[in-house]
C-alpha cells in the first residue's frame, strides 16, 4: 500500500479498486473451499491494517459533530465489522455525529442508545443471511419503543427489496451511498 501511495495512487482508489475486491475474492474462495477460516481471518486482519493505513488519507473534511446523530451497529450474532467501520469513517468525514456500538450488538442496546442519544438515524449492518433477519427485530423494537429515528440498512447480504420488505427507511450498498442516504432522509440537518 505504501508503494502504491508513493506511486501516486489515491487512497480511495486503493480501497475501492483493490482492497474491497480482494476481500470479496477471499469470500468467493471461502465459499468454494479453496480458502478456509485461517485464510479468511488473515485476510480480514490484512484488510484492517490496510484500512488503518489509508484512514488518515480518506478523512478530508471532518466538520466534527455538526450533522445528524447516527447510531451504528452490526446486529446481534454477526461479528463482521469491516464494512460498518468504513460507513462510520465516511459519515464522520461528513461531520455526522456517529456513535458506533460495534459488532454483535444486542437489539436492546441499540434501542437504548438511540433513545439516550436521541438518534436521527439508526444504521444497521449485517453480512450473513442468518443475521440479517435480526434487523427486522430491531425495526420492530424501535417501533414498539416509539422511536422516531429513521432506520437504514446495509451489508453484503442485504438488498433494497429486503429493506423495503421489513419496513426500513433506506438501504445503501456502500459507504458513500450511506452518507447520501442520510442526507436525503435528513435534508434539514
Ligand atoms: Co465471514 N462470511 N464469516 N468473516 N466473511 C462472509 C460474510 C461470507 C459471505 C463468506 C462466504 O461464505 N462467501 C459468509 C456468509 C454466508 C451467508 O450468510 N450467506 C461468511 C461466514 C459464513 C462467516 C463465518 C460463519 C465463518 C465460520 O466461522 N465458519 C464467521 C461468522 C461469525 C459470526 O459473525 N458470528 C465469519 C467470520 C469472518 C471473519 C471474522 C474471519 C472476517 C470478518 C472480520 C471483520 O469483519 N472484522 C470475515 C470476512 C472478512 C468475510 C468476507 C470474506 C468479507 C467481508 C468484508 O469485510 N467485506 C465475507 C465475504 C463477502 O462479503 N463477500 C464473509 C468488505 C466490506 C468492505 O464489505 O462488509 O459488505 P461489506 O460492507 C460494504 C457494503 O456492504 C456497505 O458498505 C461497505 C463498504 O462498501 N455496508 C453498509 C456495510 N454495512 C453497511 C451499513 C449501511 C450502509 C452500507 O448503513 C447502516
Amino acid at each position: 500500500l505504501k508503494k502504491a501511495l508513493s506511486d501516486g495512487h489515491k487512497a480511495s482508489d486503493i480501497l475501492n479498486q483493490c482492497l474491497i475486491p480482494a476481500i470479496n475474492l477471499v469470500g468467493d474462495y471461502f465459499s468454494c473451499q479453496k480458502y478456509f477460516l485461517p485464510q479468511l481471518m488473515m485476510s480480514a486482519d490484512t484488510m484492517r491494517a490496510g484500512v488503518d493505513l489509508l484512514e488518515p488519507l480518506l478523512l478530508t473534511e471532518n466538520t466534527a459533530d455538526a450533522g445528524p446523530t447516527v447510531i451504528l451497529a452490526t446486529v446481534k450474532g454477526d461479528i463482521h465489522d469491516i464494512g460498518k467501520n468504513l460507513v462510520a469513517m465516511m459519515m464522520k468525514n461528513y461531520g455526522f455525529h456517529v456513535i458506533d456500538l460495534g459488532k454483535d450488538v444486542d437489539t436492546d442496546a441499540i434501542i437504548s442508545a438511540a433513545m439516550m442519544h436521541k438518534a436521527d438515524i439508526i444504521g444497521l449492518s449485517a453480512l450473513m443471511t442468518t443475521t440479517m433477519q435480526e434487523m427486522k427485530n430491531v425495526i420492530q423494537a424501535a417501533h414498539d419503543a416509539g422511536l422516531e429515528s429513521k432506520i437504514i440498512l446495509g451489508g453484503a447480504a442485504v438488498t433494497s427489496d429486503f429493506a423495503k420488505e421489513i419496513g426500513a427507511d433506506g438501504y445503501s450498498e456502500d459507504a458513500v451511498g450511506a452518507v447520501e442516504l442520510v442526507k436525503a432522509l435528513m435534508p434539514e440537518k
